[in-house]
């Protein structure tokens, strides 16, 4: 049995809380309370195979931001979010190259009030290298399809996963620390900040 982080990424409002609980509660969250940091577990069994997945669901809103960087080093695998009914917000959605990846095209259901069109989405996916789905945490639709998608490529990405995870608590066991950090602080958004490729990862594209 394996266990999996997944960060789920994207700005505030997007619908990434709601995704995550339609994902592993089954029901939609129709109120907006904005996330400071959430943590979800799911155990899947995908494919003949148990896998746990442990979900943090962060915060999009700015002022919260100091804190991404760190949610992001901690993560195996990512859902990146935005809302079609939001055409800012693809743009921000970028920030990621390597590890596995799916972008979430959230509030599908929301046709009326699109603003950015499924080929939009899905040319971002492509110069990302990303599966997409355009989503519905309301209605459900390709929910399911999104997270598992994520779940086969890390799956498919373990050794790499594993190596980089090995190399990032190397980086925190490491002795080698500012002259300044009397108390030993490990230099907490310092450590580990490697950037894989997505040259090193092997992607299933739905
Ligand atoms: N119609 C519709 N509404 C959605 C969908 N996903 C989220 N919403 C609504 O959008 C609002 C914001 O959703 P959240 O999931 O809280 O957004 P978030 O991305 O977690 O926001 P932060 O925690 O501030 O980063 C809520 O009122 C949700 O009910 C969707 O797929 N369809
Ligand atoms: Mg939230």
């Amino acid at each position: 049995m394996s266990l999996f982080k997944i960060v789920v990424l994207g700005e505030g409002g997007v619908g990434k809380s709601a995704l995550t609980i339609q994902y592993s509660q089954h029901f939609f969250v129709k109120e907006y309370d904005p996330t400071i940091e959430s943590n979800y577990s799911k155990t899947v069994n995908l494919d003949d195979m148990v896998t746990v997945l442990d979900i943090l669901d962060t915060a999009g809103q700015e002022e919260y931001s100091v804190m991404r960087s760190q949610y992001i080093r901690s993560g195996n695998g990512f859902v990146l979010v935005y809302a079609i009914t939001s055409k800012d917000q693809i743009l921000r959605v970028k920030d990621s190259d390597g590890y596995p990846v799916v972008i979430c095209g959230n509030k599908a259901d929301m046709e009326d009030a699109r603003e950015v069109s499924k080929e939009d989405g899905q040319a971002l996916a492509q110069k990302l290298n990303c599966p997409f789905f355009e989503t519905s945490a309301k209605t459900r639709v390709n929910v399911e399809e999104a997270f598992n998608t994520l779940v086969r490529n890390m799956r498919a990405n373990m050794d790499f996963i594993r190596q980089k995870e090995e190399e990032q608590n190397n980086m925190l066991d490491s002795p080698r620390r500012g002259k300044d950090d009397k108390k030993g602080s490990k230099r907490g958004s310092r450590v580990g900040v490697s950037k894989p490729t997505l040259g090193g990862v092997k992607c299933v594209l739905s």
